[in-house]
Order: structure tokens, then C-alpha cells, then sequence
């Protein structure tokens, strides 16, 4: 087992406020791709970062409700691993845990995380793109994308695209969260997205402590206190481990 830092280690057993930012990499050992990695087959000619906007499902709005039918079966197939467990686990040994997700899955949500903040929606439900609602129900005509049953609207993907605004209950509390942590964990997300991206700069501005958990270098790693370059679903369990030896059930 990697040794990890003992001040690393300190600060996990100390803190009384963590706040954990997930992102795509966190779910790619559940073997659902990650937003930039997400393309093969059919999608490999288009960049997700040109099919996640509003003006692509205006264009094109049967061509952007495929990609995301397509995407939501991956994800649908997909069982949270060992690295959301663990975030699981972390929440019962921490006084106060605030989990924020870029992640649209579910997953942290089925792996038993309570009170996941969604900052970018969720792939698993649909709204109408006229009125906003979440819908739940449609008769399938065979068109796509197909129309909102109350209004006619189109029907799209309940998440933030490019451009659009994050729910902002949501954003609020991930903010007032990150300014009142002690320690902040940034794990698989390539930290480029805001106003997510901005979130352990908050918490670094009042001097928690900055844990990066990611395979490769992003724009938050030389800010870090501590980084730990690997893949979560195997760092994440350890260093639960690492920090408490005498309960061993991660
Ligand atoms: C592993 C691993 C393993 C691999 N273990 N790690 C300020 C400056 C510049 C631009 C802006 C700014 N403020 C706003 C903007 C514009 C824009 C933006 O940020 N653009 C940037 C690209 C520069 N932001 C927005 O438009 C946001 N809206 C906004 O600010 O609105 C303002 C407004 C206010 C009022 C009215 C109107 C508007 C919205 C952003 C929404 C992002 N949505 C998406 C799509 C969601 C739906 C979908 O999935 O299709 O969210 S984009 C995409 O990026 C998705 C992700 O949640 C998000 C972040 O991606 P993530 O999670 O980091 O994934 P990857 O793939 O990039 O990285 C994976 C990482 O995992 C890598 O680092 C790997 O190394 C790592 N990894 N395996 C651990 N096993």
C-alpha cells in the first residue's frame, strides 16, 4: 500500500468540514467514459464540448437527444466502484461531509451518498426545453427528440450545458461550503469547467487544505497542498485505510 503524507493524514482525522468536488474520472473505473473521453464508434467525429451546448440542440436537437440516449444507456450500465464507496464511507467518519458532483450519473447517489450536490444536473431525467419542468412521462410518436406532453416543447436532457446556468441553490451552497471547509478534495475532474473549477481556489482563499486525487496534471495541481496521482476508485480506499487502521471495512 502507498504511504501516504502524515500531515495528510493528520488533516483527515482533524477536520471537522470536508468538502469533496467529484468529476468525470471518479466514474471511470465504473466504466462510463469520461466528458472528454466519452467518444467512440458513431461519436468519435464529434467534440462533446460542440454537442453539450444549447445552440447544438437548437441546430440539431434529434442529433444531441441521441448522444445523450446513447451516453445515459452507458451510464445505466455502469455500478458505482470502490471510489464512491469510499466517499461513502468518508461521510460516516467525518463530523461534516459536503460531496459536490460535476457528474450527471447518479452514481455517488446509488453507491448510498446522502445530499449529493448536483451542480451540472443529471442525465437520468428529462425536462421540457420551453417551460423548464422535469418530465417524467411521454408518449413515445417516434419522433426525436420527443414533446413535452404539457406544452408541445421539446423535450432534452435535465443538465447545464455551455452557456446555460447552474441551479443555483445548488452553486450557493457548493460555495459556502468550499469557504467554510477545512480540507477540499478535488478528485477526477480536470478542473477547467467553472464556475466548478473556481470552488478549491474559494476554499484555498481561506486556507483549507487542497487535495487533488487525479492520473494527470490539471490547472489545480501546482495549487494543491497534497496531490495523490492516481486512480480514485484505488487511492480513495486507501487512504480511508491509511487514516483509519483499526476499521478496516473499505
Ligand atoms: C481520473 C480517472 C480515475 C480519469 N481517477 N481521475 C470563466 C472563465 C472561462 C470560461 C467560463 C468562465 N465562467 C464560465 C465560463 C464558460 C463555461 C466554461 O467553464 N468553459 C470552460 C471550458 C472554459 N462555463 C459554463 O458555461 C457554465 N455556465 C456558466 O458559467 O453560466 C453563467 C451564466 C450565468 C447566468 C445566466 C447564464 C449563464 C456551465 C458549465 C456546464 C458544464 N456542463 C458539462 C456538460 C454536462 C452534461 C453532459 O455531461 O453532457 O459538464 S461540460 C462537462 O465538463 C460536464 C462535466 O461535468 C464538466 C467537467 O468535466 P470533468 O468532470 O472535469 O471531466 P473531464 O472529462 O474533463 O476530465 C476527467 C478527469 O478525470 C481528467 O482530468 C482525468 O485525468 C481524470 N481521470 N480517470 C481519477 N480513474
Amino acid at each position: 500500500m502507498t504511504d501516504y503524507p502524515v500531515g495528510l493524514i493528520e488533516s483527515l482525522r482533524m477536520a471537522r468540514h470536508i468538502v469533496v468536488l467529484t468529476g468525470a474520472g471518479v466514474s471511470a473505473e465504473s466504466g462510463v467514459p469520461t466528458f472528454r473521453d466519452a467518444q467512440t464508434g458513431l461519436w468519435a467525429q464529434y467534440r462533446p464540448e460542440d454537442l453539450a451546448t444549447p445552440e447544438a440542440f437548437q441546430r440539431d436537437p434529434g442529433l444531441v437527444w441521441a448522444w445523450y440516449a446513447w451516453r445515459r444507456a452507458l451510464v445505466e450500465g455502469g455500478k458505482p466502484n470502490p471510489g464512491h464507496f469510499a466517499l461513502v464511507e468518508l461521510e460516516r467518519r467525518v463530523p461534516r461531509l459536503t460531496l459536490i458532483t460535476q457528474n450527471v450519473d447518479g452514481l455517488h447517489q446509488q453507491a448510498g451518498s446522502r445530499a449529493v450536490i448536483e451542480l451540472h444536473g443529471n442525465i437520468r431525467r428529462t425536462k421540457c426545453s420551453r417551460e423548464n419542468l422535469v418530465i417524467d412521462e411521454w408518449v413515445d410518436t417516434g419522433e426525436v427528440p420527443p414533446r413535452c406532453p404539457r406544452c408541445g416543447g421539446r423535450l432534452r436532457p435535465d443538465v447545464v450545458w455551455f452557456g446555460e446556468a447552474l441551479p443555483p441553490v445548488a452553486l450557493q451552497i457548493a460555495i459556502e461550503a468550499s469557504q467554510a471547509c477545512d480540507l477540499f478534495f478535488s478528485i477526477g475532474t480536470s478542473a477547467l469547467v467553472e464556475p466548478a473549477a473556481s470552488l478549491p481556489h474559494l476554499a484555498l482563499a481561506q486556507g483549507a487544505v487542497v487535495v487533488e486525487i487525479n492520473p494527470t496534471v490539471t490547472p489545480l495541481t501546482s495549487a494543491a497542498m497534497y496531490v495523490l496521482p492516481g486512480p480514485s476508485g484505488q487511492v480513495l480506499p486507501e487512504l480511508i485505510r491509511a487514516a483509519w487502521p483499526d476499521r478496516a471495512d473499505v
